[in-house]
């Protein structure tokens, strides 16, 4: 018998290894109930936010809505402001930038109270904020603890489970934000006879109470709008389906006892731009409920997938550091990169994960928490910061072949042109428009409160963006749409810039280069100067964009003949310092923080094109040392740039251990500016707080190190890290519209297929040689 079950074993071994590997699985995986809020996983569709904790006795599951705000609208504007420009030029020109500061912080910034200074819950600014927790009690016998516990997410099909044993017996919950009826909808289910008896309830830290109407369990409240009177209302209601047992109510709770399953269904809804968001929500829990459960999932995961399966990737292997805890796999890629070459896999697909559950035509872009938040103050307001953040969002979605993605952030700039056009009259009396570093869903376009961080106009760089979607869909009839809006980007930048005196250059002032600072030569510190190379990078690639633009469209317009004339007025986009660092600044001032986190004067290598190892090698040269000088160290988007900045500069083994430094385990949530930079247990992005531009930016990176096309070509393997030896790509997207396909071994391509429309010509890069291919 003995030798029987030993030869069965044998064939049954040699039969499992002749079947194909499986694919890596794309999971996140946890063996005991989040013990934070940073362990639970994030369900979304665009929309509606749930993460659940999957505690035993009691589960927890935080709601989010994206459009869930407090404050309103408001005039931050200074319309005084440009009275002043002028005397802050001078002294810029004069070279006293300390004064020409303070004069920006009296005269130059917002008037009342701006964003809050990141704390603007109760201001006008507002602030994104949970929507609810909801709370469900299970009456296990107490004491008891699972034989088996598990807790996944399961990024091919959008959905989490929690299951483990108790007794004997299995539970099982299954949770989904629906892509196909807008709900959350979450099952609880057992292999034994019946279900304990569950307690369903509701709550909010404030602005909230808790009601039943029918069977319905509805969280209803009205936020602060920061002026004293009241803001955007919201609500959320649940609904239940049972199998077998029955529903009481009680008090503000739903009871349920005897039931073999639970069904339950969350809709969420706010009164921004809908007043009607209560029927709104009865009609989708209706609609929701008349749906099976097998069917809501089939269509939930068939929408989720239209958009997710569109890309597959894979690198190397994972050596079964797939089917480990999420928290392990972490700590074992950090300690040794080159044994779980699919990690960087599963991140890239998590980052377009997370794009796809956050944002959604038609509506907002992910803010810095994506649409997830557990407090009423999230860390900076939780809104959109354009000095690095809400840009980095977007950048992994074009060549992630997720472009209507991108849809909901350009249209929030198209509305910016619009308020950014008060902003340009207030602050220099110009035509044309300009929004500065930070912005709510209420269209806020002012300065901030602090020129130190508040004094960088960001209507430029987003621009960028405006472009890229262009670049990448080839679509001339938005590229005529958006003309205007790049064209009066541009004509703010053209009226209000200044010609500083050494080379005669047109440069931007005030401004600053974000968030770093200089020591001058009275050894008093300061930000503000004139033409930060930032500033001079994005202007001339908006300038070029607008006469490229142009050209495409046929539009004709004397402006382009200012801007022709303008474009060689200014200062050229790197200038190399004496110590052969790109330089930040005009003057070679000393930096306050050599080791900065924002390393903005490389704007040029990524996202613009400038900077390039193979047409301009001597400013690739100079962005590598200031690379090399500013660290690897950092929070977790500016590691995450670097990734990028070492897959421009085609360095695949430093992209990857900036790689390996972003996914560093941490688990401190508390604000860190510098060094505490890396990722927690649910892959979210640790800047210190949880932000999730390092999350995107993280996915861009590992695209760029895999396919390139900003320099005119599309680059196969740009940046191939040595232990990625092998792999395969399918379906990214190059720009000029193109899909690409490919596989490598050896670290050298062995296929490639570009599909794009017939008859174009394609110029590749390949295993270091060019090649043209007609499509
Ligand atoms: C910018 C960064 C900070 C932080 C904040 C939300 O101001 O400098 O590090 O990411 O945005």
């Amino acid at each position: 018998m003995r030798i029987f079950i030993l030869a069965l074993l044998t064939v049954l071994c040699v039969a499992c290894q002749q079947k194909p590997a499986p694919a890596d699985r794309l999971q996140l995986l946890f063996h005991h109930p989040a013990q934070a809020w940073e362990e639970t996983i994030p369900l979304g569709n665009g929309r509606i936010g749930m993460m659940p904790d999957g505690g035993i006795h009691q589960e927890n599951i935080v709601l989010n809505d994206i459009t869930l705000w407090s404050g309103g609208p408001q005039q931050a504007d200074n319309p005084e402001a440009y009275k002043s420009v002028g005397q802050i030029q001078s002294l810029l020109l004069e070279g006293k930038n300390d004064e020409a500061e303070m004069l920006v912080n009296k005269n130059f910034v917002c008037i009342g109270r701006g964003s809050g200074f990141g704390n603007g819950a109760n201001d006008p600014y507002g602030c994104f904020q949970l929507l609810g927790n909801l709370t469900v009690d299970f009456k296990f016998p107490s004491g008891l603890q699972p034989d088996q516990y598990e807790r996944s997410l399961d990024l091919e099909t959008a959905t989490a489970k929690t299951v483990f044993s108790l007794d004997g017996v299995q539970y099982t919950r299954t949770y989904f934000t629906s892509f196909g009826d807008d709900v959350g909808v979450i099952k609880y289910s057992t292999d034994g006879d019946l279900l304990p008896e569950l307690k369903i309830s509701m709550n909010r830290p404030e602005h909230a109470t808790i009601h039943t109407e029918g069977d319905e369990l509805i969280l209803t409240g009205q936020l602060p709008d920061g002026t004293g009177e009241n803001g955007m209302k919201f609500e959320s209601r649940v609904k239940v389906k049972l199998s077998g047992g029955k529903l009481n109510i009680i008090g503000n709770e739903l009871v349920i006892s005897g039931a073999k399953e639970v069904l339950m269904y969350v809709a969420t809804g706010t009164d921004f731009r809908e007043n009607n968001y209560t029927d709104g929500n009865r009609r989708l829990l209706d609609k929701a409920l008349a749906t099976g459960f097998e069917e809501q999932k089939n269509k939930h995961i068939h929408s989720y997938q239209s958009l997710f399966s569109r890309v597959s990737v894979k690198i190397g292997k994972s050596n079964d550091r797939d089917t480990l805890s999420t928290p392990a796999r972490l700590s074992g890629f950090f300690n040794d990169p080159a044994r779980d070459p699919a990690m960087a896999v599963l991140y890239y697909q998590y980052g377009r994960y997370l794009s796809i559950s956050s944002t959604r035509p038609g509506l907002l872009p992910p803010n810095l928490q994506g649409l997830w938040a557990h407090r009423i103050q999230t860390p900076w307001n939780g809104d959109y910061h354009l000095n690095i953040n809400a840009q980095m969002n977007h950048w992994a979605l074009e060549a992630g072949n997720l472009s209507e993605l991108h849809k909901p952030f350009i249209e929030m700039i198209k509305t910016l042109a619009e308020s950014g056009k008060e902003t340009a009259r207030a602050y220099y009396n110009a035509p044309g428009w300009v929004v500065y570093m930070l912005t709510n869903i209420w269209g806020y376009s002012s300065p901030g409160e602090q020129a130190s961080w508040g004094a960088s106009t960001a209507s430029g760089w987003l621009c960028n963006h405006l472009w890229e979607h262009y670049q990448f869909t080839q679509d001339t009839a938005y590229l005529k749409e958006i003309y205007p809006v790049l064209q009066e980007a541009a004509r703010f930048y053209q009226h209000t810039m200044i010609r500083e005196p050494e080379h005669g250059w047109l440069v931007t002032a005030p401004s600053v280069s974000p968030e770093n600072a200089f020591i001058m030569a009275n050894g008093k510190r300061a930000n503000v100067v004139m033409g930060p190379t930032i500033d001079n990078q994005i202007v001339r690639e908006l300038y070029n964009n607008v006469l490229e633009a142009a050209r495409i469209t046929g539009i004709k317009d004397s402006f382009q003949d200012t801007l022709r004339q303008h474009i060689n007025q200014l200062p050229p986009p790197v200038v190399v310092g004496e110590d052969g660092r790109v330089m930040e600044w005009l003057k070679p001032y000393e930096e306050a923080e050599p080791r900065h986190r924002h390393i903005s004067h490389l704007y040029g290598l990524y996202p613009a094109p400038f900077i390039s190892p193979v047409t301009t090698p001597e400013w690739a040269a100079a962005a590598k040392k200031t690379l090399e000088m500013r660290g690897d160290e950092g929070t977790g988007w500016s590691k995450a740039w670097k990734i990028l900045f070492w897959a421009r500069l085609q360095d695949g083994n430093h992209a990857l251990e900036l790689f390996r430094q972003l996914l560093k385990p941490v688990a401190d949530t508390s604000i860190n500016m510098s060094g505490g930079g890396g990722t927690y247990p649910n892959l979210f992005c640790a800047h210190p707080p949880f932000q999730i531009d390092g999350n995107f930016g993280g996915a861009a990176g590992i695209g760029e190190m895999l396919l390139q096309s900003h320099a005119g070509f599309i680059h196969l393997l740009p940046a191939l890290p040595d232990s990625w030896g092998e792999g395969e790509v399918k379906g990214m997207k190059a720009r000029g519209n193109y899909t690409v396909d490919f596989t490598w071994k050896d670290g050298k391509v062995t296929d490639y297929k570009i599909t794009g429309k017939a008859g174009q010509k394609v110029k590749l890069l390949v295993n270091g040689k060019p090649e043209e291919k007609q499509l």
